[in-house]
């Protein structure tokens, strides 16, 4: 019609952005000045060091300056942030945790999204929704084997666009994101449709740094998880698809080769199926 609402990445910035602020852990940085002092001197010290070595002009250090101003505008430092660096924090942040693995969050999981008890629940989705129907099916347990029931599995994808809802407009609140509680036994059941791959905005500051360093825009595509169990450790992971684009070259380096599903077709010919345990290490 012309008058439909277009994702941009202003908008989906200025979501990620408040979703960040809103979230307990952001406000409540309280940082030890010696640390603060090492960290920003060493991250100085290698900036000064790239200036000499690369004799870095005038015109890039402008072009640095109103390319980091516009990222904030954009609202995109949560996207900029999770693409680039996350990766390495969540590498150092789980190295010695045992039990499955995890990667990074991104900048798209909300909180309490509608909860399915009983070990099994379908992700509110449109009528319509596009996509190849995907059962997604598993146990969770602890480091010793033992099920652990009542544990919740949170998951959070992008649709057949690779449009995450609550980010691009025109998209149902909750759409593609729910919370499976495990039955007795630990066992889930989680009944989507297969997302499809996501890119980057081209039309925002991100967008503008990968066209400017020849760069692609892509990352894998993928489900969002977040696991997790009294007592036990949270596990925030992704999982991707055996043969899927960019599994091989994600923009946000996320990809573990224990984190990739590889789908069955259902015997009715209604979609594909995987199953996909977790074990969550203790606290
Ligand atoms: C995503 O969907 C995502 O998962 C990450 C990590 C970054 C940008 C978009
Ligand atoms: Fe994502």
């Amino acid at each position: 019609t012309g008058t439909e609402e277009q994702a941009t990445a202003a908008a989906s910035g200025a979501a990620a952005t408040e979703r960040f602020r809103s979230k307990e852990r952001a406000g409540a940085v309280d940082v030890d000045t010696a640390r603060v002092n090492t960290l920003v001197t060493e991250l100085l010290t290698a900036a000064h060091d790239i200036v000499r070595r690369h004799q870095v002009t005038y015109a890039e250090y402008d072009a640095l300056k109103a390319w980091l101003i516009q990222v904030g505008a954009d609202g995109e430092w949560p996207l900029f942030l999770d693409v680039w660096l996350e990766h390495v924090v969540e590498e150092v942040a789980n190295d010695d945790r045992l039990g499955s693995k995890g990667t990074i969050e991104g900048p798209y999981y909300v909180p309490d999204s509608p909860r399915f008890t009983g070990g099994e629940g379908a992700l509110p989705m449109r009528a319509d929704e596009g996509g190849t129907p995907l059962l997604f099916q598993g146990r969770v347990t602890d480091v010793d084997g033992a099920a652990l029931a009542g544990a919740e599995v949170e998951m959070w994808h992008a649709d057949d666009d690779g449009l995450y809802s609550q980010f691009a407009p025109n998209l149902p609140q909750w759409n593609l994101r729910g919370t499976v509680v495990t039955d007795a036994q630990g066992c889930f059941r989680i009944h989507t449709v297969q997302p499809a791959p996501y890119q980057i905005p081209t039309d925002g500051s991100c967008g503008r740094l990968i066209a400017a360093a020849g760069w692609h825009a892509w990352r894998p595509a993928h489900l969002h998880l977040k696991v997790s169990a009294p007592g036990r450790q949270r596990v925030t992971t992704q999982l991707y698809f055996k043969g899927g684009s960019h599994v091989a070259d994600d923009v946000a380096s996320a990809v573990k080769p224990e984190l990739i599903l590889d789908p069955t077709p259902t015997a009715d010919g209604s979609g594909s199926e995987v199953t996909y345990d977790f074990v969550l290490d203790r606290v």
